[in-house]
């Protein structure tokens, strides 16, 4: 089953809106498989941002997900990776739709409350990188019949 990496950056956690963020993936459906509310290490985000080594913005990336607590999820279900992003939104929260959680919450593409894996490959290598095998459980959700 598709599996995808969120994390709500600190600026999420600082502003309250954990539960707000994790509502909005629960009731669309999606099965919570992982989760842990950590401190990034400087080597976690360095790993994590590695596409972006060369932007002029990487080292703010680092300093800003490695400044206060991080909630990092794992979700499963079909289509969850680019639904996620669909439900986050636009990398600017000044042009991503109302409706989405940075088109609803953020003004600010440094401070943009989210992340969500960009591909199944790239979910792939976050989750190896953020959780070990037994920090995720596998279980199925007793669904009514009619959300099966
Ligand atoms: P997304 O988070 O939407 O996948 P990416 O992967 O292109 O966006 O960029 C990773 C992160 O880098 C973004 N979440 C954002 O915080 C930051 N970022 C992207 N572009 C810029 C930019 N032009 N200036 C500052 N930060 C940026």
């Amino acid at each position: 089953m598709e599996r995808t990496f969120l994390a709500i950056k600190p600026d999420g956690v600082q502003r309250g809106l954990v539960g707000e963020i994790i509502r909005r993936f629960e009731t669309k459906g999606f099965t919570l498989v992982g989760l842990k509310l950590i401190n990034v290490s400087k080597e976690l985000a360095e790993q994590h941002y590695d596409v972006h080594r060369e932007r002029p913005f990487f080292a703010g990336l680092v300093e800003f997900i490695t400044s206060g607590p991080v909630v990092a999820m794992v979700w499963q279900g079909e289509g969850v990776v680019a639904s996620a992003r669909k439900i986050i939104g636009a990398t600017n929260p000044l042009t991503s739709e109302p409706g989405t959680i940075r088109g609803d919450f953020g003004i600010n593409i440094g401070r943009n409350l989210i992340h969500g894996s960009d591909a199944i490959e790239t979910a792939q290598r976050e989750i190896k990188l953020w959780f070990k095998d037994e920090e995720l459980v596998s279980w199925t959700p007793h669904l009514a019949p009619w959300l099966k």
